[in-house]
């Protein structure tokens, strides 16, 4: 089947109300309007365009409370990948026949309780519980052929498109992408749709969205980062004490990190941000200056878009939240477990509320001296768009907003709509909370698209790896490997560090690396030096991955099994080099469940890195490399912090080779000739 468009639109003049036959091209008069469906012809694709006016001779309006759809059908699809509402809600791509359940019934009750619908579109898309089907936000990827089409919105600042999948056999089905509507008169021409439809490799059509719209905005994505997290450790009990044990420890080690950032829990009140607990007894101001003396950047976490039931902002400023129909304060989630219960969403439109926020951010960023700045909960700022506003410019303006109060300091921005903060935010959460365990059974039996599960945000990071560096760099949010406070297994945690390393870049944990043990201590310095991932390719069958990478000129393979069960991966022929398992030639082998693994492909002539020890990435600690006949010269990456060896291969006819200049012995290996450095390497 190849695929099919057209654009159906629905409006009202007067109290009539009319349906127009599906369009495609070309200009067309109707009751009252004039429309037109523009297509500009791309490399990869093709851009589309609608505009309607009130028709000439009329009586020059008509109201836009009907709908536009762009429609696309589609056959042959091995794969389907819709983007998820905000940073928490699930994304990935999954078969055209895998419908996600939302929110069953059954737990309405405590689904109701906790709020568990405001966290998402659920609140306001009207999917709950009825089924929900299948459907996400601004883009959109069908695989087909062993391609990517890529349906993009390109005015998602202005407003947000819906995009549902409705299936329509096995490999079949229909997506349908609708924006919002302004809502009220339109009396001149009106742009109501703009998307791109692109088709061909991964990279080639994000790099052409990321083209077409000449970027995303003023931040350029900044390079790949690591750090430091209170919150899955020490959660709402942080103190002042457990920052300074762990930045102890990181200056003790040496860690080449580049964040130490406090979370929730220094604040007496989520909205108070100018009370600080006393289990911060020094205040703020000292803590962060510690952290920057150490080499690091401070980070603290902020929700400026809430406040607590219990907070003193509410209670001294009530006209300052948004409201509901009937009048009374709009919550945006009830949380009993960290938080006093109830939070609220303030009006992002009030003066007064405005004026606060830029001076909590000018002390915190100037008084205090924090550089990072985790702004969370922001979808709170949509939640009730006022009249003659579409949810997407609510959400855009808020959040040019925290960017121009932000000055300086970078933003990692959480909870929020990823096109909102696309070239806003220097970093972005793009999925949900990992948890202490793999999942939650509860949470996902209810449905819930936003829960904090660890294979949850995995999913998400898998899924949204290609806006990692377009939109912002990614966030995958923290891996862990410690043995305490953790009830995930030794693979579990594994795979969860090798998925956040590859697909992400701004890699943080919450562990103190001081309590760590040898083996816990050695996996968690191989992932330094940081280094860029490029050119990736992935397959997907069921949740198994086969992904193709490269780091410099150095090229990668990597498995991974999200699944339940073992399963058997192929490695091509050639030979590889990995951290648990030292050399192996390719062929057949098997990964348990929740198990994962990376191999260097070690080059098949002349002279070529062939692996090093203690590196999660083998090899990808050397940043120079090249050889002279016999005279190799290297170098290594100044973060890298793994001692132990360094594997070059040289040519059958080599006897000996000198590498920075100093005579190393050739030797015979897994049937190569490899000459073998020992790291750290003298005369560098
Ligand atoms: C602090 C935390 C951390 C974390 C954020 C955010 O109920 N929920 O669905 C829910 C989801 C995420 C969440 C809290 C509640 O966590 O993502 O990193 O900063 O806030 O409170």
């Amino acid at each position: 089947m190849k695929n099919s468009w057209n654009i159906t639109f629905s409006y009202q003049l007067g109290n009539e109300h009319y349906d127009l036959e599906p369009l495609t091209t070309g200009i067309r008069f109707a009751e009252g309007v004039r429309i037109v469906v523009e297509e500009r012809a791309l490399p990869l694709g093709k851009r589309l365009l609608f505009f309607a006016e009130p028709a000439p001779g009329g009586d020059g309006l008509f109201a836009v409370p009907g709908k536009v759809s762009f429609e696309l059908k589609a056959g042959g699809l091995s794969g389907l990948f819709l983007n998820g509402y905000q940073s928490w809600t699930e994304s990935r791509e999954r078969d055209p026949d895998d419908i996600p359940v939302r929110f069953r019934s059954i737990f309405s009750p405590w689904i109701r309780h906790y709020l568990l619908e405001r966290y998402g579109d659920a609140f306001f898309s009207g999917s709950s519980f009825r089924g929900g089907g299948y459907h996400g936000y601004s883009f959109a990827c069908l695989k087909q052929d062993g391609k990517t089409t890529l349906c993009a919105g390109m005015s998602e600042k202005e407003a947000f498109s819906r995009i549902e999948w409705i299936p329509g056999g096995k490999e079949e089905g229909t997506l349908r992408f609708s924006p919002e509507l302004p809502g009220g008169s339109i009396g001149g021409v009106r742009k109501l749709l703009d998307l791109l439809l692109l088709t061909g490799t991964e990279e080639e059509v994000f790099d052409l969205w990321y083209r077409e719209s000449g970027g995303f905005g003023p931040v350029d994505p900044p390079a790949p980062a690591s750090g430091w997290t209170s919150w899955y450790d020490s959660y709402e009990k942080v103190t002042e004490e457990d920052v300074l044990q762990v930045l102890s420890s990181y200056r003790r080690i040496g860690i080449p990190a580049d964040f130490i950032q406090i979370d929730d829990g220094w604040q007496e009140s989520v909205g108070d941000w100018l009370n600080v607990k006393p289990t911060f007894p020094r205040g703020m101001a000292a803590l962060a200056e510690d952290i920057s003396n150490a080499g690091y950047r401070p980070g603290i976490w902020l929700a400026p878009f809430i406040a607590e039931a219990s907070s003193r902002l509410l209670s001294v400023h009530p006209e300052w939240f948004l409201r509901g129909e009937d009048g009374a304060l709009l919550a945006a989630g009830n949380n009993p477990f960290n938080w006093s219960g109830y939070s609220y969403a303030l009006d992002i439109y009030h003066p007064g509320v405005r004026d606060y926020l830029r001076t909590v951010f000018s002390t915190v960023t100037g008084r205090w001296g924090y550089r990072l700045l985790k702004l969370d909960f922001l979808y709170a700022a949509a939640l009730s768009p006022p009249v003659g506003k579409t949810r997407g410019r609510v959400m855009r303006d808020a959040m040019e907003f925290l960017r121009e109060i932000a000055g300086g300091a970078q933003i990692l921005g959480c909870g929020v709509p990823l096109l909102s903060a696309a070239g806003l935010v220097e970093y972005c959460r793009i999925g949900s909370d990992v948890a202490l365990k793999w999942e939650d059974a509860r949470l996902r039996a209810a449905g819930y698209p936003e829960r904090v599960s660890t294979i949850n945000s995995l999913r998400s990071t898998i899924g949204r790896r290609m806006t990692d560096g377009l939109l912002f760099r990614n966030d995958p949010d923290v891996s862990m490997l410690r043995s305490w406070n953790c009830r995930m297994t030794e693979r579990e945690k594994e795979t969860l560090f090798l998925c956040n390393n590859l697909f992400g870049t701004l890699l943080f944990t919450s562990d103190d690396p001081g309590r760590y043990n040898e083996n816990e201590l050695r996996l968690f310095l191989s992932a330094y030096p940081v280094r860029k991932k490029e050119h990736m390719e992935v397959e997907r069958e069921g949740e198994r991955f086969t992904v193709r990478f490269s780091i410099g000129m150095l090229r990668y393979i990597a498995f991974i099994n999200l699944e339940r069960g073992h399963h058997r991966f192929h490695l091509p022929e050639g030979l590889y080099y990995s951290m648990k398992e030292s050399f192996r030639i390719g062929g057949d082998f098997e990964l348990a469940g929740r198990h994962s693994a990376c191999f260097l492909r070690v080059g098949e002539e002349g002279y070529s890195i062939a692996g090093s020890t203690g590196q999660l990435f083998p090899g990808s600690d050397c940043t120079h490399f090249s050889a002279d006949g016999d005279d190799i010269s290297l170098a290594l990456d100044p973060k890298a912090l793994s001692d132990g060896l360094l594997f070059i291969r040289v040519p059958l006819t080599s006897r000996e080779c000198r590498v920075n200049g100093r005579v190393v012995e050739i030797e015979e290996k897994v049937g190569i000739r490899l000459a073998v450095v020992e790291k750290p390497l003298s005369g560098r």
